[in-house]
C-alpha cells in the first residue's frame, strides 16, 4: 500500500479569505456519517476483516485499494478546512509576536465551531458539522460480501449527497477545488461498487446512477477532471498488490459509455500546502522564531 504524505492528491489554492462558518460545514465531509473518515474506516476494516479473500480476490483488492485512496481524501478535506480557517483570527501581530490583550480570537466567537480555535490550533477536527466526534459505529461490516458492497454503494451515494449540499452552501475557492475533485473520485467509487454488485448478482446497479440524480457536468469544477478521464480511472495504490481490480473496473462508464481503466500508481497530485503559523493560538509555538532556530540546529546536527 502506498500513502504519500508529501503530496496532496490535487494542487490546492493558497488560503485567501477566511471562512470559518463554511469550514465548519466542510467538517461534515470529514467526520460525518458519510464523510471521508467513514469511507476510509469502512473499507479499511472490511479489508482487514475479509474472510476467504483469496477465493474472491478481485473484490478484496477493490475494497482494500479504495481504502488507500480514501486516506488521501481525509488529508485533502483536512487541508481544505485548515485553509479556510487561515486568517480567521484578528491577527494584527508583527513578526509572529502576539498580544493576548488585543482579543485576537474575538473575531471567531460565534462563527463556525469554537473548537477550531479553542481546543485546536485553527485546524480540522475529527468531528462532523455539529462538532460530534466521528464514531466507529459508522463502520458497517457484516462479512456478507454482497451486503457490504451494497452498503458501500449507499455510503458513496450519501457522500455524494453531502458534497453537493456543501457545494450549495459555499463558493469558497478552496472548498470548490476539493469538491470538484472529490465529486469525481467519489463517483468512481460509486460506479466501482455498482459494477462489483452487477458482476456478483446480475442486478443492473449502474442503472440507478446518478444518485443524487444530478450529473457531475453541472459542477464546473469537475470538468477538467472529466476531460482528463479521471472519472474513468481507478488508481492502483501499490506496485505489488491489488492487481485484480481490473477484473471489476472494466467495461463502459455508465454516463458517457467510454471504457474505464486502471492506472498503476497514485494520482500525480500537487504539493501539500504548508499552512502559515497562527500566533493567536501559538501554533506551532508562542515564539515560532525560537522553534525554527532549534530545528535549524537539529538539521545541522550541532
Ligand atoms: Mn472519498
Amino acid at each position: 500500500m502506498i500513502v504519500r504524505i508529501d503530496k496532496l492528491q490535487i494542487e490546492m489554492p493558497m488560503p485567501q479569505e477566511p471562512a470559518p462558518e463554511a469550514a465548519n460545514a466542510v467538517q461534515e465531509l470529514l467526520g460525518g456519517r458519510f464523510g471521508e473518515l467513514s469511507t476510509l474506516m469502512n473499507y479499511t476494516f472490511q479489508s482487514f476483516n475479509f474472510r476467504g479473500r483469496k477465493k474472491v480476490k478481485p473484490y478484496y483488492d477493490l475494497i482494500a485499494n479504495i481504502a488507500t485512496e480514501e486516506y488521501g481524501h481525509v488529508e485533502l478535506v483536512a487541508a481544505t478546512i485548515n485553509g479556510m480557517l487561515t486568517g480567521a483570527p484578528n491577527d494584527d501581530s508583527e513578526d509572529g509576536e502576539m498580544d493576548p490583550t488585543t482579543l485576537p480570537l474575538a473575531s471567531v466567537l460565534g462563527v463556525g465551531n469554537p473548537h477550531h480555535f479553542g481546543n485546536n490550533g485553527g485546524s480540522a477536527l475529527v468531528s462532523n458539522a455539529l462538532g460530534q466526534p466521528w464514531q466507529g459505529d459508522y463502520v458497517f461490516n457484516s462479512g456478507d460480501l454482497v451486503l457490504d458492497l451494497l452498503h458501500n454503494f449507499f455510503l458513496e451515494s450519501g457522500a455524494r449527497m453531502g458534497k453537493i449540499r456543501v457545494y450549495e452552501m459555499t463558493d469558497h475557492p478552496i472548498a470548490r477545488a476539493m469538491l470538484g475533485y472529490l465529486l469525481v473520485r467519489g463517483g468512481v467509487h460509486q460506479v466501482a461498487y455498482a459494477k462489483a454488485l452487477e458482476e456478483l448478482t446480475g442486478a443492473n446497479v449502474t442503472k440507478m446512477l446518478n444518485i443524487p440524480n444530478i450529473s457531475n457536468d453541472k459542477f464546473p469544477e469537475t470538468r477538467q477532471y472529466t476531460e482528463q478521464g479521471t472519472h474513468r480511472t481507478l488508481y492502483r495504490f501499490s506496485p505489488d498488490d491489488f492487481k485484480d481490480i481490473d477484473k471489476v473496473w472494466k467495461g463502459p462508464h455508465p454516463e458517457d459509455g467510454q471504457e474505464v481503466f486502471v492506472q498503476d500508481g497514485p494520482p500525480e497530485g500537487g504539493q501539500a500546502v504548508d499552512h502559515p503559523e497562527e500566533p493567536s493560538v501559538y501554533a506551532p509555538g508562542y515564539d515560532p522564531g525560537e522553534l525554527a532556530e532549534i530545528a535549524q540546529h537539529m538539521m545541522r546536527g550541532s
